[in-house]
């Protein structure tokens, strides 16, 4: 009898481990999933890459000569989740047993785990081998500490891929070389421009399939130019070590207007659906080293990314979940005002993340936590709304690497559980690190007054607020310090100011939430 091999939309590798040993009768199954597709209402071009992806990853495996039973979206009978489909294709090709790879949603493990007493037949649900870290090797790194620091979990992972060492030694005699990075984009830098893919007769459906189906999902569905094969995604791969990564370093944390990748990788997409793994774009970037086209800051800075953080937040998800999602350490509970819907906020800095995230379902990492991620910091908004909106608006964006990146690290809602300290900062640090304050309507080196960039205030209001739970952290001391020098006339003029600006944002001015539906419906709001 076949054995019944389930491959979800972010599972699209060949190396997979539900497909390993796959035999010429065993049926690979793929599904279009409403339900999947409207948990959230997902970015349009998000669910046209997954979509076009896992159409195009099915040509390929049957071309390669294996059975594949592929239900989409439109097709009758389809009960538009996995539950449901499995059942009936279970129906169908009577296998004796289910084999599946740990999915990225702990929802999604929760249904799996129901499918054995559901289908009475035995469920294999095997590790996902495509990370370096399995899930059991992070719990025994996790054991019985309270607190968990990526640069120690990192240098661990560096020992035992050998990625960046010399013997026991770690390349250059560093294990990090972020002091090096981290500079201010010169005025007059050429950035590389993005490989884009032109849409074939299968993107092209699926793209018709969407404008029809999500009209009303956020972001513009085009011009639509993501890889949605692995051929593709090998290429901008390539385009990237070559021409992005030797600035990478460098240029890691510089925001500039009209340049929403500056030089990043824009790989993401690619890396969480399947069509590349994390080992090869690791070992690209060392080969990239040692061939001397690119500098160790850069590839130590990239190569951290990867096998440093993107494991440590899945670790984290997976050893944590479920309470992981459901605290709020700070009790913040104000509404996602609009503006992080529309754009439309004086605040330039967000109108213009917001602006490249519509257009192109993605921003970097700096947009992501120091400016839309900030100001939900430091205006206290309720996590879940947070987690949801950069849940829907990434093409990245998966429960188990969203999460706690929004909760834990943008957010400190997890009460320091990912990270030492809140990244909190005024608008000199968004000064700094990009051209946005120039063309802004506020007045970034203001403190006071309706002129005076929201940030300086909301900053210091944020540390009033959270005084009680954040004033004995260590790593806090300085900025309490300062506040404790401050008058009470000063403090009362900060509190005047934070609390005029978001009472307008909660109470129908501009860019306020009020009377506007959110992606699942119309929101309450709290603030007045
Ligand atoms: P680069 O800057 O070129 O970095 C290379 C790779 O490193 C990325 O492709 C990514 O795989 C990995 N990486 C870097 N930082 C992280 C991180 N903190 N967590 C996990 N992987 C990381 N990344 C997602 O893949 N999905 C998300 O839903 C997501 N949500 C985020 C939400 C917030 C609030 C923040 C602050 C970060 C989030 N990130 C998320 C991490 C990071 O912003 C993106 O991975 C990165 O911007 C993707 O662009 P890139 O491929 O050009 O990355
Ligand atoms: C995100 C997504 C979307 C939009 N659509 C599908 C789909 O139709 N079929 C599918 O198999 N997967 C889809 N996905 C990805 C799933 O949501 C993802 O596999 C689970 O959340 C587990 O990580
Ligand atoms: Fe953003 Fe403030 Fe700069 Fe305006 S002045 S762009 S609000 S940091």
């Amino acid at each position: 009898m076949p054995a019944l091999r389930l491959v979800l939309g972010d599972q699209l590798s060949r190396e997979l481990a539900a497909l390993a040993d796959t035999a010429p009768d065993d049926v690979i199954l793929l599904v279009e999933a409403d339900e999947e597709t409207r948990y959230v209402r997902h970015h349009k071009q998000k669910i046209a890459l997954i979509l076009s992806a896992m159409r195009h990853f099915a040509a390929d495996l049957k071309a390669a000569g294996l059975c594949v039973d592929y239900v989409r979206l439109d097709d009758p009978g389809n009960t538009g989740s996995f539950t449901g489909e499995v059942g009936r294709a279970i129906a169908r090709h009577r296998p004796d047993r289910l084999i599946v790879t740990e999915p990225g949603e702990w929802r999604v493990e929760q249904a799996m785990r129901g499918w054995e007493a559901a289908f009475g037949i035995p469920v294999h649900i095997r590790a996902d081998t495509r990370f370096f870290c399995s899930r059991q090797r992070f719990a025994e790194w996790a054991g019985g500490r309270s607190q968990y620091r990526m640069e120690f979990f990192y240098r661990e992972m560096r020992c035992e891929t050998g990625l960046l060492m010399e013997q026991d030694k770690p390349a250059g005699g560093q294990w990090n070389f972020d002091a090096e990075n981290r500079k201010r984009l010169p005025a007059r830098t050429r950035v590389p421009a993005l490989p884009r893919f032109t849409p074939d007769a299968v993107t092209r459906d699926v793209l018709s399939l969407v404008a029809q189906r999500f009209a009303d999902h956020f972001g513009d569905l085009e011009p639509f130019g993501w890889a949605v094969t692995r051929a593709e995604a090998l290429r901008a791969l390539a385009h990237f070590l070559r021409h992005g990564l030797p600035a990478f370093g460098d240029y890691q944390d510089a925001m500039k207007s009209g340049e929403p990748f500056l030089f990043h990788a824009v790989i993401s997409p690619y890396l969480n659906c399947g069509l590349l793994s994390p080992r090869e774009v690791c070992e690209g970037a060392v080969k990239a080293y040692e061939a001397g086209t690119a500098p160790l800051n850069a590839v130590e800075g990239f190569v951290r990314q990867i096998l440093g953080w993107r494991e440590y937040i899945r670790g984290i998800y997976w050893h944590r979940m479920p309470d992981y999602a459901t605290t709020n350490a700070l009790g913040a509970k104000r509404d996602l005002p609009w503006f992080y819907w529309s754009g439309e906020t004086d605040m330039n800095c967000i109108a213009e993340v917001v602006r490249d995230t519509r257009r192109h379902a993605y921003a970097h990492h700096i947009q992501r936590l120091m400016v839309t991620g900030n100001f939900a910091l430091l205006a206290g908004i309720e996590p879940r709304q947070v987690e949801e909106w950069y849940l829907v608006v990434y093409a990245d964006a998966y429960d188990w690497v969203e999460l706690p990146n929004v909760h834990g690290m943008i957010l400190f809602a997890d009460g320091g559980v990912l990270a030492s300290k809140p990244y909190a900062a005024s608008g000199a640090y968004i000064d700094r690190m990009s051209d946005y304050c120039g063309r802004c309507a506020y007045d970034v080196k203001a403190k006071a007054g309706p002129k005076a960039c929201p940030f300086n205030y909301l900053y210091w209001n944020f540390l009033i607020e959270n005084e009680r739970a954040l004033s004995r952290n260590p790593r806090m001391g300085m900025p309490y310090r300062t506040l404790a020098a401050m008058s009470e006339a000063r403090r009362r003029e900060i509190v005047a100011d934070a609390e005029a600006f978001l009472r307008l944002r909660a109470s129908g001015g501009p860019g306020s939430a009020r009377d506007k539906p959110g992606p699942r419906g119309p929101r309450p709001h709290r603030l007045e």
